[in-house]
């Protein structure tokens, strides 16, 4: 502890070091080390230590401002005013604010420092993101698509999934974001994760992200399957981040288009989603009429050539069938497509004069 020594009870000795007093104190400046005659006091002449690091940060979650504090001011004895302009604790705004502070030990000791603040126009968001049946043992890299809210603020980025999840921080600009809608645009659905600020990042909801939509149009549809058909065998494509338009079925990650791919279109054969601020759905939304076939013509043309199996013009269930059985594959997906194809023959049966 410090503490001003009274005058008349000072004495300094020759060395100008220590302080020498007569007997009788229970206080002084600093530490004092008993001695046969008197207590013996080092001077402290030495000022304030400061942390004179900069410091650099995205803005607090919900918004471009953050509140930063300042790191501890340590001394040799005792604790030190310190005095920030601006203060410890003050909100600051994008950009960089240089701080100037200044500080004072009990013996008069001071120093003063300066240091940058500097806010980036960024929220941190806590996300878990699982990629639907994702076969890969170990790291594997995914370019991910977010959209923030009003459909703005739309990223790409390239995320490290570990066993198909990657469970980490990403940055989305400053605002006050409600909704992330995700996707993976070469092999997923869109899925949207609802944001919580909690002070200074989001958590965001952990989302899952279903396969099978190759075209990127949102929907897992008789594209998507033509595609799965054509490239069946075929190894992986990497597509880029952002991702340049290859196709690729590998959903499961394994390298090439083979069963797993096909059963997780099955299974998610006429799903669709669409984002929060409606982003998602290309096209026509005939999620109330899903394409059932398509014209051998409406395809590209490596892909057309190879899937019209059963040669009629078109490509549809019976392709799909024929596809299934040269390959060895349960009859799931082209169940699907029949199934799909006569609820629609019903439905226009009953409504006649509203089909297609
Ligand atoms: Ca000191
Ligand atoms: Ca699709
Ligand atoms: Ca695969
Ligand atoms: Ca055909």
């Amino acid at each position: 502890m410090c503490s001003t020594i009274a005058g008349p009870r000072r004495l300094f000795d020759p060395s100008g070091d220590n302080v020498i007093l007569q007997g009788g104190f229970d206080i002084a400046c600093p530490e004092s080390t008993d001695t046969t005659d008197s207590p013996t006091f080092t001077l402290d002449d030495e000022a304030p230590v400061f942390d004179d690091s900069d410091i650099e940060r995205c803005a607090d979650a919900g918004g471009c401002t953050s509140i930063v504090d300042y790191a501890a001011v340590t001394d040799n004895c005792g604790t030190p005013t310190v005095d920030c302009d601006p203060p410890s604790g003050s909100e600051f705004a994008v950009g960089t604010t240089t701080v100037e502070c200044s500080a004072e030990d009990d013996c008069g000791n001071t120093s003063t420092w300066d240091f940058d603040v500097t806010i980036n126009p960024c929220n941190v968001v806590n996300i878990e993101i699982t990629l639907q049946g994702n076969s890969t043992t170990g790291p594997d890299t995914r370019c991910i698509k977010t959209v923030g809210d009003e459909c703005s603020d739309v990223v790409h980025r390239e995320l490290l999934f570990t066993d198909g999840v990657f469970d980490g921080q990403i940055e989305i600009a400053c605002d006050d974001t409600s909704n992330l809608c995700v996707k993976d645009e070469q092999h997923t659905l869109y899925e949207t994760s609802a944001l919580t600020d909690v002070g200074t990042e989001y958590n965001a909801a952990a989302v899952t992200l279903k396969a099978g939509d190759t075209n990127n149009d949102s929907k897992v549809n008789i594209f998507d399957a033509s595609w799965l058909s054509a490239t069946f065998g075929d190894p992986h494509d990497p597509g880029g981040c952002p991702w340049n338009g290859d196709r690729d079925a590998d959903f499961n990650n394994s390298g090439t288009v083979n069963a797993p791919d096909h059963s997780l279109m099955a299974s998610n054969w006429q799903a669709k989603t669409v984002c929060a601020c409606g982003a998602g759905l290309t096209g026509p939304d005939d999620a109330e009429d899903v394409k059932v076939q398509v014209l051998i013509g409406e395809l590209p043309t490596e892909v057309g050539n190879r899937v019209d199996l059963v040669a009629d013009g078109v490509f549809d269930h019976r392709d799909v069938f024929e596809f299934e059985r040269l390959n060895g594959l349960p009859h799931t997906l082209s169940a699907a497509i029949q199934a799909t194809a006569r609820a629609q023959k019903d439905r226009a049966s009953q409504n006649p004069g509203t089909g297609n």
